[in-house]
């Protein structure tokens, strides 16, 4: 054995020489392992072994290149310089890949001459996740291997391929029982049967016939999805120049597309968010060896909307769920619902029926909280009102065995309230979904005052393992994300008496990024929550809407009306104009509000809600604040976050606006965080802030 860098060395057995990589954790591409593979294998090929394994020590094959390396000074070698040692080796070079082949790792795999792997093995190019394109030759060389569509298909969705699945589109030769002793067998078979050093590069015929029809059948398909995002159509466009442009070419073409993306500002909002979302699931003052509850069962109390889709969160990992509802009829409905959804997603292909079965069979209903007693876990998720959560907490705590979690997916109220009604408030906890649960992959972890260690490193560890992002958050009304939001609700809410329309403040937002504006949001939700026609006096906006008989998408208008077969929105002058009278009858004066006044009064005072959010220690990290607005409300991920986006901004410009916002239009969400004034002076960043 020989060390030739920090990370790889040389072995040998018998006339086979042995590249191995060890850079824990994912093996990525550093500089000395780049450095490693290039004089590795050329020092493997100046010796007399015949042929030439490259593997991979630790959990995975190399994971792509080491995204902390982006945007600093180049160290060592080029990926590139390396993969040419592989491709232009003149003994096999045989790649042995296990866990993932990813990025920059699948690119120097097709370099080998052959590939081999375990059955559990995955192969992607996932680089548009990072707002890249694979820009070591990837979508020059794939193509070329597994066909235009199918390539084109990989490098936008980021999604990788099972060992079975590139054996079949030939992207591997051999599926092998031990990595190891597999690979030395297929470069021992490679020399004795004199295998050609196959260079993908080199090849043509899977590309020959590409009809350019593939190109605006992927565009069609994932253009809805991948609204302002610049990766995935960078990646299309490679993929053309390597069916119409000689292979150096198509690299010349897919290096400057490179270059682009990642000078530009989207992939770096998309890599730092990256970190961010790891970064997330660690608490720093809880230790390590914190020791976790085991969760092999939870209750869910109430199988509405909300309970039937954390319940389907639980179910899909395989843990057992007892659901419980105040009657047979409404837990029907609910076990019903959850049932429907399934089998809409088994219709679409994303699992079979045999999995609806096993998933539902999973799910126990009850209308007995009795039946709780043996749960490891209760999420509480009926409606929000403090008594009742409270009379709740105090019957789970007779009901629940000692030491199971009881959770609370309030979206608001105290956990710390809910908490003394039971006389272990160090069993309880905050677990806020959003809806629809079974979607969404936001879950703030609300810790309370007495919420003790374990319980709150296990609920971060039982939302990772249900398929969730959490974030952990203090006690405040709203927590980050929905406090943030109503800091928007105001402003927008204002503006449409000061003469914006409820469409072009919705218009705005959308085009920001963001799935949906205030607006139509309220639509969706029910103009009618809460209110009462008995009660209503006619005086605010919503009263009038509701008197007029406007509930929101679910009677076809709120602030929209809507198309009763597409559900299609349209701006409605009617309310215009009762916006319009109102706003006569309250003595505003209406004027021309114009989109930049819109973006700044809707987005600004929630990074100022943020910075507060920071300052009071409610959020560990900036990031953090990202992490629960890009997955709990659909903000672009190619703008980072509201933390990143106003340091791309520039804190001081941001912060002047809100002083003026402050002294123009007055009230408490727009008194400038001390926070952000301290980052302005200190030269600081929103994104990097960390209480930990
Ligand atoms: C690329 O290849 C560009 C090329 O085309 C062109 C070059 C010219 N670099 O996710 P985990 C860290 S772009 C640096 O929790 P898992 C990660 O931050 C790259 N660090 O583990 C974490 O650190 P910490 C294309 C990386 O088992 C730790 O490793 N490749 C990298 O759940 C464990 O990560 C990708 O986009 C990296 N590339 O999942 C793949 N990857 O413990 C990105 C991970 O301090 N990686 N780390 O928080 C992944 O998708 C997952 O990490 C993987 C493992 C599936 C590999």
């Amino acid at each position: 054995m020989t060390a030739v860098t920090e990370s790889v060395r040389l072995e040998r057995e018998g006339d086979i020489a042995l590249v191995v990589i060890d850079n824990a954790p994912v093996n990525a591409l550093s500089f000395h392992v780049r450095q490693g593979i290039l004089d590795g294998v050329k020092a493997a090929e100046a010796s007399d072994a015949k042929a030439i394994v490259l593997i991979c020590d630790g959990r995975t094959f190399i994971a792509g290149a080491d995204i902390t390396e982006f945007g600093g000074p180049a160290k060592g070698p080029s990926l590139p310089e390396a993969q040419g040692a592989i491709e232009n080796c003149s003994k096999p070079v045989i790649a042995a890949v296990h866990g993932t082949a990813l990025g920059g790792g699948l690119e120097v795999a097709l370099c080998a001459h052959y590939r081999v792997g375990v059955a559990g093995a995955k192969f992607g190019l996932p680089e548009v996740k990072l707002g890249l394109l694979p820009g070591a030759g990837g979508t020059q060389r794939l193509p070329r291997i597994v066909g235009a569509a199918k390539a084109v298909d990989m490098v936008t969705s980021g999604e990788p391929i099972s060992a079975a699945e590139a054996l079949e589109v030939g992207l591997i030769s051999e599926i092998v029982d031990d990595l190891r002793a597999g690979a030395i067998a297929f470069a021992q078979r490679a020399v004795a049967e004199n295998l050609p050093l196959l260079r993908v590069r080199d090849r043509d015929d899977m590309i020959a016939n590409t009809d350019p029809a593939v190109f605006d059948a992927i565009r069609a398909k994932i253009g809805r999805k991948t609204r302002g995002f610049l990766a995935p159509e960078y990646n299309i466009r490679c993929i053309e120049a390597a069916v119409s442009l000689p292979f150096d070419e198509g690299i010349a073409a897919e290096r400057e597309l490179f270059v682009e993306l990642m000078s530009g500002p989207q992939s770096a909002a998309q890599r730092y968010y990256f970190f961010a979302e790891r970064q997330a699931q660690k608490v720093p003052d809880i230790p390590k060896d914190t020791p976790l509850i085991e969760v092999n069962s939870c209750g869910i109390l109430g199988a509405g909307t909300m309970g039937g889709g954390i319940a389907m969160n639980f179910a899909n990992a395989g843990i057992p769920v007892t659901i419980v509802e105040r009657d047979q009829e409404s837990l029907d409905r609910g076990l019903g619902v959850v049932r429907k959804n399934y089998e809409r997603t088994a219709s679409r292909g994303g699992i079979t029926a045999e999995e609806v079965e096993t998933r539902m069979g999973l799910i126990t209903g009850s209308t007995d909280k009795a039946d709780f007693a043996d749960c490891d876990m209760v999420i509480e998720a009926v409606f929000e009102n403090m008594d009742l959560k409270k009379s709740i907490f105090a019957e789970l705590d007779i009901i629940a065995k000692p030491g199971a979690i009881l959770a609370s997916n309030t979206s608001a109220l105290d956990i710390n309230e809910i908490a003394s009604a039971t006389a272990r408030p160090e069993s309880v906890i905050g677990m806020h979904f959003f809806s629809p649960a079974n979607v969404m992959k936001l879950v703030e972890v609300v810790r309370g005052d007495a919420s003790s260690d374990s319980v709150v490193a296990t609920t971060m560890a039982v939302s990772k393992r249900i398929g969730k992002i959490a974030a952990l958050v203090g006690v405040c009304n709203g927590f980050v994300g929905n406090r943030m939001l109503a800091m928007r609700r105001i402003e927008a809410d204002k503006m449409i008496f000061e003469g914006a329309t409820p469409a072009q403040i919705d218009d705005v937002i959308y085009n920001f990024g963001m799935p949906m504006g205030p607006f139509a949001m309220s639509d969706l939700a029910g103009l009618d929550i809460g209110w009462s026609a008995d009660t209503s006096k006619g005086e605010t906006l919503r009263d009038r809407l509701c008197e007029s008989g406007r509930r929101g998408q679910k009677n076809g208008r709120g602030y929209y009306t809507y198309d009763p077969e597409t559900r299609a929105k349209t701006p409605d002058p009617e309310v215009v104009e009762i916006i319009r009278a109102l706003a006569e009858e309250k003595g505003i004066e209406q004027r021309e509000v114009t989109d930049q006044e819109i973006l700044e009064r809707c987005l600004y005072p929630m990074v100022n809600e943020g910075a507060k959010i920071l300052e009071e220690g409610i959020a560990i990290r900036g990031s953090d604040i990202d992490v629960v607005w890009i997955n709990g409300y659909g903000w672009p991920v190619y703008t980072g976050g509201p933390m990143h986006w106003a340091d791309h901004v520039g804190l001081a410009e941001v912060l002047e606006r809100i002083e003026h916002y402050h002294s123009t239009l007055g009230g408490e969400h727009w008194r400038p965080a001390e926070l952000l004034k301290k980052l302005v002076a200190e030269g600081g960043s929103l994104q990097g802030h960390t209480n930990g």
